[in-house]
């Protein structure tokens, strides 16, 4: 517990000591490093303690693996783990500041691109909430996902330094370095009738872990964020050396450099680049050798490996970790290759979050065999054993299946495939996406090995997406529930359904969306200079730009609206924010297209007052974890418009149900799971399903041009976007969209992603959501059902049963803890 006293002194002599300065002298940047320091100290025992516990209770021990962790700041996060928000508030206050804004200093951690690695930060946040003991293990990117600026209507890419002033949340642990090699060659040597296989003329680099606390809430529980940094290996002198080791040394000096510097920005998209392998093998490495001595402190006899530690494999990009780990096993623990490979495959587990193929890593074997020799040799040999079972199974269509399932094809590593033969479970993230990968994407593995696939529902913290982002409305929820406890146990929420028939607390709710409103509105007036009103409805889409998440079916609906609005005098239209967030791949033409073309929207739009202001368009700067949680808690529609089969799950459409925003979307991913939550009524739901869209992918059938030419209302909108209505200087500007639209794509037909075919219906469906909020009782009701049945989706729940079903933990007793 928090002590007020002690903290306030705290804060005044690390201002002393950090700056040489009072407190009323201090910046708010300077009280935010104070005051985090302070925090820090409150927590460390916490941490000793923790980790004291998994020793002496030889706690099984989950290492999450994932090239993402999006966890967003710190400070605020943990004064809610601790429970000392309004304590913290109340000290700073008297000392002269405000809380809000000493976190607003923090830079946001973004070590990561979007769902995947926001995922992995909530599954950390559960994890030690439940007393689970997991380590999550990652990179420490020098620069994270970059700073977005929007100049001119484009999307300018600024680099994000957010060490540059040191973060004081993390720990450099230099004791536990590992060299990790890369490239050369194997020499095979016989050592008593043994083969030992030997990597030589390699490059290497040093891995030095850098730990962050992931606090549990209110429980003493303290697990780690383990990142890694690359240093050179400088124990030598370099006049020792001739030319050639000099030149070997710079190169060494610059692969440490570049190994660790920079996220690559692509979401749900893999870019084959050999930085990024090397990013892969080196964090792999380094943890597996890490998990492997921290075991041998324990134990003597590493075949115990599986009932003491499970490795989860966080989509295709840590799957480098399964031959990584039969190396280990193989030529520094001297196992035999089926003992090494019992062990291996019941330590790793995979999750698979895309079906799309462009995200399914696969590496040229040039590339891979170069940088991983011995790795790869163990990659042959897994790919040489699965394809005999291949063979002994399917006897009379071999080539077949192995052309479908074979690890090593057509020049290629196929990652994916690795992670499913090997590991003992599969799981997909949303219902809808795990039959999709059981029967369609992966059927070949699903018929040989059905055993090892399941379902896992995402979830999200209600401790940062409801607590943190939305006091008003967790406050409101405690007094209306009697209880907090619904922070650990979500499904309380459910109490509130008692509330649904009382005016009072329907309006109660809907004043707190408005204080959220105007609390947006205030953010988008001082970062965008745009003036919104607070009365209108506000209709959010937030997320990653990409095509099949279909940003540009929204803006073709605005566009639409407004077409409307300037000819018939009859439309009436009740007032509608449109907000957009979003950061495109840096190389990714379309998204960035379509970024302009909402910016260019949004200039003729809002600049035309012969509309009333009944039309607002916001495009929001630099999306990121920190925007969002004022996002959510303000929106009145969650837009979830994804191309249905194609998002496997999405976590942001949770935290707008969350904070009481209904769902305008189609049957995908878990927007499924939703509706199954709040009921039909409760949701506006359009579009093709999931079936009809893969039958039009396999089997044809659908021609846009067949509704260009038919749909007036819609071909006046195409027109629009190579008639300079939106880009007067440069009519071209937009063609390349229009095209995608109407013309053959390479070998892909127009309209990849259904935005035509699906248009009306959405259009429908927006009309459904005005008349709906022009109820107000109504929709007040629609917007409390989404709090009150989101229960389901806390990541709690979905801890729970990856611990069940998958991991097998068991939760840490804490003597002292709270
Ligand atoms: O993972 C989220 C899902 C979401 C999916 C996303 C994702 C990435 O962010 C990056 C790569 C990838 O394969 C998948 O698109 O639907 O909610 C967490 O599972």
């Amino acid at each position: 517990m928090i002590n007020a006293k002690e903290l306030k002194k705290a804060i005044e002599d690390n201002v002393k000591v950090l700056y040489r300065k009072t407190i009323d002298e201090a910046s708010k940047e300077q009280v935010f490093y104070a005051l985090s320091y302070a925090i820090k100290d409150t927590i460390i025992d916490e941490w000793i303690n923790t980790h004291k516990a998994y020793d002496k209770q030889d706690a099984k021990i989950l290492y999450y693996l994932s090239m993402e962790f999006l966890i967003g700041r710190a400070l605020g996060n943990n004064i809610i783990n601790l429970g000392a928000r309004k304590e913290v508030a109340q000290v700073l206050n008297e000392l002269g500041f405000d809380l809000t804004d000493i976190e607003d200093q923090e830079s946001d951690p973004a070590l990561g691109n979007g769902g995947l690695g926001r995922l992995a930060a909530c599954f950390l946040d559960s994890l030690a909430t439940l007393n689970y003991p997991a380590y999550g293990c990652g990179i420490r990117y020098h620069y994270g996902m970059f700073k977005q600026k929007i100049e001119n209507g484009y999307q300018k890419e600024v680099p994000d330094d957010w060490i540059k002033n040191g973060y004081p949340f993390e720990i450099k642990r230099s004791e536990y370095s590992y060299i990790v090699k890369f490239g050369g060659n194997v020499r095979v040597e016989n050592v008593n009738g043994k083969e030992k296989f030997i990597q030589e003329n390699y490059g290497s680099v040093k891995a030095i872990p850098y730990d962050m606390p992931v606090l549990g809430y209110e429980n003493g529980m303290v697990n780690s964020l383990r990142i890694w940094d690359a240093e050179a290996i400088t124990n030598f002198s370099l006049e020792q050396f001739d030319k050639g080791d000099y030149q070997k040394a710079l190169e060494q000096e610059n692969l440490a450099k570049t190994l660790v510097e920079v996220l690559y920005p692509n979401d749900n998209h893999y870019a084959g680049k050999e930085l990024r392998l090397k990013q892969q093998y080196f964090f792999i490495s380094a943890s597996l050798q890490r998990a492997i001595d921290k075991f041998k402190s324990h134990h003597s006899d590493i075949h115990m490996l599986p009932q003491k530690v499970v490795f989860q494999l966080n989509d295709t990009h840590p799957t480098v970790a399964i031959p990584e780990l039969m190396r280990l096993l193989l030529d520094e623990e001297g196992l035999n290759w089926d003992e090494a490979w019992n062990i291996t495959s019941r330590c790793m587990a995979y999750t698979n979050h895309t079906i799309m193929s462009e995200a399914l890593e696969k590496w040229p074997i040039d590339l891979f065999k170069s940088l991983l020799p011995r790795v790869y040799q163990i990659v042959e040999e897994i790919n040489k054993r699965f394809v005999m079972q291949i063979r002994d199974r399917y006897p009379n269509n071999a080539a077949e299946k192995e052309k479908k399932m074979a690890i090593l094809y057509d020049g290629q590593v196929r990652m994916a495939y690795m992670a499913i033969v090997t590991g003992f479970s599969v799981n997909g993230v949303a219902k809808l996406h795990t039959e999709i990968l059981k029967h369609q994407e992966l059927k070949d593995f699903y018929e040989m090995m059905p055993e090892k696939f399941n379902n896992k529902t995402n979830g999200i913290t209600q401790r940062r997406f409801l607590l943190h982002a939305n006091p008003l409305l967790s406050d409101w929820i405690t007094k209306k529930l009697g209880s907090d406890k619904f922070i650990t146990d979500l499904p309380q929420l459910s109490g509130l359904k008692q509330y649904l028939n009382d005016d009072k607390s329907l309006e109660e709710f809907m004043e707190i969306k408005y204080q959220n409103k105007l609390r947006l509105v205030k953010y988008i007036k001082e970062h965008n200079g745009i003036d919104v009103n607070p009365d209108s409805i506000f209709d959010v889409q937030v997320k990653r730009l990409h095509e099949y998440k279909r940003q540009l079916l929204n803006i073709l609906h605005v566009m639409y609206l407004y077409n409307k609005l300037k000819n018939n005098d009859g439309f009436n239209m009740y007032p509608r924010t449109f907000i957009f967030g979003a950061k495109a791949a840096a190389g990714y033409r379309r998204a960035k297209q379509t970024i302009k073309l909402i910016n260019s929207v949004a200039d003729v739009i809002n600049n035309d007052r012969s509309i009333n202001g009944k039309i607002k368009v916001v495009f929001i700067e630099d999306y990121k974890v920190s925007n969002a949680e004022i996002i959510f808690a303000a929106a009145d529609v969650s837009e979830q418009i994804s191309t249905a089969s194609k998002e496997a799950s999405g976590t942001g459409n949770m935290k707008f149900m969350l904070n009481g925003a209904p769902t305008i979307g189609t049957m995908d991913g878990a927007n499924v799971e939703i509706v199954e939550e709040v009921g039909q009524d409760n949701a506006f739901i359009f579009g093709l399903s999931s079936d009809e869209v893969i039958e039009y992918e396999n089997n044809g059938g659908y021609d846009p041009m067949v509704i260009f030419n038919s749909d007036s209302e819609i071909r006046t909108v195409l027109m629009q976007l190579v008639n300079g209505f939106y880009s007067p200087n440069n009519t071209e500007e937009f063609r390349e969209i229009y095209d995608s639209l109407l013309k053959k794509q390479g070998h892909d037909r127009a309209d990849v992603y259904f935005i035509l075919k699906d248009f009306r219906s959405y259009a429908k469906a927006h009309e459904e959501v005005e008349k709906a909020y022009r109820d107000r009782r109504r929709w007040g009701e629609m917007a409390l059902t989404q709090t009150a049945c989101a229960g389901k989706f806390s990541s709690d729940r979905t801890i729970e049963e990856y611990v069940r079903d998958i991991w097998h933990l068991t939760k840490l007793r804490l003597d002292n803890a709270k």
